[in-house]
């Protein structure tokens, strides 16, 4: 199976977790992509999503699917989303698309994060993919020197997130302490999320593999 396969077999497979009639939350990325064609495809009675982004609600909207405003609703069952990279204490590094905010905002209020990966994104230490930090513009180069003299090297994102943000890419890092590592990086003041979701990792992995979907609780 190539990666594009792999990324289907994970969105049909996250189907399971749906539960019909509740509100669903929907995150956003490649992977993401295929589990709301399966979602579709599938005819789970979906009374409304909340999504993490302008690209997914768009997507879900064409398909017909209510999507509402995260202050609509008091509380969210499941919410299914990629990530870049996941550890073995389903600690996460997202934001590769840029929609990380929303996404942790999401999940913050979501009761079970079922993440759905190919077999690619599940390492032993992250660090490997450039960890994506959000930032108010006009604080880019300041808290780039932060983040030096913490030894990493922040290369900015030609691009604005849905909030009116700038990404800060940062490379160099082997994170083993997530946790930890998350909520230092979150007292830089000018920062406004992470892209370590450690504090609010995974609850259940979906791995799309050559042997087919794994997962993991
Ligand atoms: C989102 O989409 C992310 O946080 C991550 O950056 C990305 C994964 O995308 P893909 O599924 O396209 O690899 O879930």
């Amino acid at each position: 199976m190539d990666q594009q396969e792999l990324k289907k077999a994970v969105g049909r497979a996250a189907l399971e977790y749906v539960k019909p009639g509740e509100i669903l939350g929907v995150g956003t990325g490649s992977t993401v992509d295929c589990f709301i064609d399966a979602l579709k495809e599938s005819g789970i009675d979906v009374p409304a999503c909340v999504s993490s982004s302008v690209r997914s609600t768009q997507k879900l909207q064409a398909y017909g699917f209510k999507v509402l405003d995260l202050n609509e609703v008091e509380k969210i069952g499941v919410y299914v989303d990629g990530a870049d990279e996941i550890d073995p204490h389903f600690a996460m590094i997202k934001g590769g698309g840029g929609a990380l905010t929303r996404e942790k905002i999401v999940a913050m209020v979501s009761e079970r994060f079922v993440c759905i990966a190919d077999e690619s994104k599940k390492v032993d230490v992250l660090g490997k993919f450039p960890l994506p930090i959000e930032v108010i513009p006009m604080a880019v180069r300041a808290v780039s020197r932060e983040i030096e003299k913490l030894g990493g090297k922040p290369v900015l994102r030609d691009f604005t997130t849905d909030n009116g943000n700038k990404i800060l890419d940062v490379h160099g890092w082997q994170i083993t302490d997530a946790e930890q590592w998350e909520q230092k990086l979150n007292q830089i003041v000018g920062v406004v999320t992470v892209g370590l979701f450690a504090k609010r990792g995974a609850d259940v992995l979906l791995l799309g593999t050559s042997q087919g979907v794994k997962t993991f609780k």
